[in-house]
C-alpha cells in the first residue's frame, strides 16, 4: 500500500533550538499545596511550582540569536541611545507612525495617553475592554463603552472577525453623548478578553470614516497587530498575496496613534511603546513620560531592551514565523474540538479560551466557574493557565457592583517560539481530563479583593 499522503503542507517551526531551558514536573500532592498557598489564584503561583506556563503569551517569548547578539549592542547612554533610533526608525517602517515614545510596557503607553486625551466626563468606544487599558482610561476620569459586534461576546459565533466594531452601536454613543465628550475610539487589534478575535481592515476603514467627520481620533491597541495581519491575510478578501507587513502597515494607517505592548508581537521579554502622529500630542507624551517612566529616549528600558524590540520587528513580520505562530495555537484549538470540548470558536491568535460557563453549567458564575477550572487544570498537571471571566472583568467603578461578562472563560495561552508540539498534546490530554471529572468539581469563594485589577492578587477558598 503506498504510505498515505499528506492532504496539506504542514507548517513547521523556521528556527531550531540551541539553548534548552529545564521544565520540572511536581507531585500531585506539592500542588496540592502550592495551589491552596497560592489562594487558587494562578497568578499567585511561584513559576517554580509551575510545568508548562500557559499563564501569558506577555514577556515569556524567546529571542532569536539576532535579538540577544543585539542586547549586548546595547547603548546605555542616558540620554539619545543609538537603540532608541533604531527602534523610532523601525517603528516607522513597520508601523507608519511619525513619532515614537518608548514606555517600559503597554500599560505605560496607556497611562500617558489616557491622561492626554481624557477628560472627566469623556466617554471611550472599543471593541471590548481590556484590564489595564480600562483602568486607566478609568483612572483619568472616563468612561469605557463596548460597541464590539454582540457575536464577539457569544463564544460558538464562527464569525471570522469577532473583534470587528458594530458601526451602529458606535453611532448611537455618538448621537447620545455627542462627539465632544469622545476624545478617540479605542480600537485593538486583535482582541484579547474576546478570545484573540482579529479586526478585519473593511471594518477599520470604516469605523475611521464614522469618527473622522466627527473629529474623533483612533487610538489601535497594537499589541497583537501582526496576528491581526495575520487573519486579514487568511480571511479578508483581496488581501490573500499581501505581505504581513504591508497589512500591517495598512492596518494602523487608519488610527492616529497606538499603545503598544512590545512583549507580545515584539517577541521581547520586557518594553512598549506609545506611537502617534500629532505633533502636539508627542509633545506631551514625550513630556509626560520623563515624569512617569524615565527620559524621552529610553521610557523606563535599557537600551539593549530597545534594541531587542527593533530586531523582533524584522522578525514579527516574517511569512513562516506567524504561520507557525498561529499554526501551534490552531494545533491545540483543534485538538481539544476534535474531542468536543467546548472552546471560543474561532481559535484565536495567541491562546485558546476554554468556555468555563459550559463545561462548569452547575457553578454559578458568583462561584467563579473560570477561576476553578484554572485551578483545576494546575491540580491535574502543573500547567498553568488565566481566568478571564468574572474576576479580571472586576467591578463597576460608577456601581461598585461585580459585572457579570457574557464570557467565563479560562485562557491557555502560547509563548511564542518556546514550546513544541509535544507541549501542547500534552496540555490538551490534561484538559481532556479536567473535563471528564467536571461534574465532581464545586466553585469557590473570594476571601480576598484587591481595589485595582483584583485578578491579579485576589484570594480564594473552596466552598
Ligand atoms: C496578557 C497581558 C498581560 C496581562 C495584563 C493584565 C492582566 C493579565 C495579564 C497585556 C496587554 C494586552 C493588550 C491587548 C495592553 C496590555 C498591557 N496583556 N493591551 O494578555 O493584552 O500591556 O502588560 O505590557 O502592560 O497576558 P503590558
Amino acid at each position: 500500500m503506498p504510505y498515505p499522503k499528506p492532504s496539506r503542507r504542514s507548517w513547521a517551526e523556521p528556527f531550531k533550538i540551541k539553548v534548552v531551558e529545564p521544565l520540572k514536573t511536581t507531585t500531585h500532592e506539592h500542588r496540592v499545596k502550592a495551589i491552596k498557598e497560592a489562594g487558587y489564584n494562578t497568578f499567585l503561583l511561584r513559576s517554580g511550582d509551575v510545568y508548562i506556563d500557559l499563564l501569558t503569551d506577555s514577556g515569556t517569548n524567546a529571542m532569536s540569536d539576532y535579538q540577544w547578539a543585539g542586547m549586548m549592542l546595547g547603548d546605555e547612554a542616558y540620554a539619545g541611545s543609538k537603540n532608541f533610533y533604531h527602534l523610532e526608525s523601525s517603528m516607522q517602517k513597520y508601523y507608519g507612525y511619525k513619532y515614537l515614545v518608548p514606555t517600559h510596557q503597554g500599560r505605560g503607553a496607556e497611562h500617558i495617553i489616557s491622561q492626554i486625551l481624557i477628560k472627566p466626563g469623556d466617554y471611550i468606544p472599543g471593541n471590548m475592554y481590556f484590564t489595564t487599558t480600562r483602568e486607566h482610561q478609568e483612572l483619568a476620569g472616563g468612561t469605557f463603552v463596548d460597541v464590539i459586534i454582540d457575536e464577539a461576546h457569544d463564544s460558538e459565533s464562527n464569525h471570522p472577525f469577532k473583534g470587528n466594531v458594530d458601526l451602529q452601536k458606535l453611532e448611537d454613543l455618538i448621537k447620545k453623548v455627542g462627539p465632544k465628550k469622545i476624545p478617540y475610539a479605542s480600537v485593538a487589534a486583535t482582541v484579547n478578553m474576546a478570545g484573540g478575535q482579529p479586526i478585519s481592515i473593511g471594518n477599520i476603514k470604516a469605523v475611521r470614516k464614522m469618527t473622522e467627520k466627527h473629529g474623533i481620533k483612533i487610538i489601535l491597541d497594537a499589541t497583537r497587530a501582526v496576528e491581526n495581519a495575520y487573519f486579514i491575510k487568511t480571511r479578508e478578501k483581496g488581501y490573500e498575496k499581501k505581505s504581513i507587513e504591508a497589512i500591517l502597515k495598512e492596518l494602523c494607517s487608519f488610527t492616529d496613534g497606538c499603545t503598544m505592548s512590545g512583549k507580545k508581537d515584539l517577541l521581547v521579554n520586557i518594553g512598549g511603546f506609545l506611537a502617534v502622529n500629532d505633533k502636539d500630542v508627542f509633545d506631551e507624551a514625550r513630556n509626560m513620560v520623563v515624569v512617569f517612566e524615565g527620559l524621552h529616549t529610553y521610557g523606563g528600558l535599557a537600551g539593549r531592551d530597545l534594541e531587542a524590540m527593533a530586531r523582533g520587528m524584522e522578525e514579527m513580520v516574517e511569512e513562516t514565523y506567524i504561520r507557525s505562530r498561529i499554526g501551534q495555537v490552531e494545533y491545540l484549538g483543534q485538538k481539544l474540538i476534535d474531542w468536543e470540548i467546548p472552546i471560543v470558536r474561532p481559535i484565536g491568535g495567541h491562546a485558546v479560551f476554554l468556555d468555563a460557563k459550559k463545561i462548569y453549567s452547575h457553578i454559578q458564575q458568583d462561584q467563579f466557574p473560570a477561576q476553578t477550572l484554572a485551578a483545576e487544570i494546575y491540580l491535574d498537571s502543573g500547567v498553568r493557565t488565566m481566568e478571564r471571566g468574572i474576576v479580571s472583568a472586576g467591578r463597576d467603578s460608577k456601581t461598585g457592583e461585580n459585572r457579570h461578562p457574557k464570557l467565563e472563560l479560562v485562557r491557555v495561552t502560547i509563548p511564542r517560539r518556546v514550546y513544541t508540539q509535544a507541549h501542547m498534546d500534552v496540555t490538551a490530554e490534561s484538559i481532556l481530563e479536567v473535563y471528564e471529572n467536571r461534574k465532581k468539581v464545586k466553585g469557590m469563594r473570594m476571601i480576598y479583593e484587591p481595589k485595582h485589577l483584583r485578578f491579579f492578587q485576589a484570594k480564594f477558598a473552596r466552598t
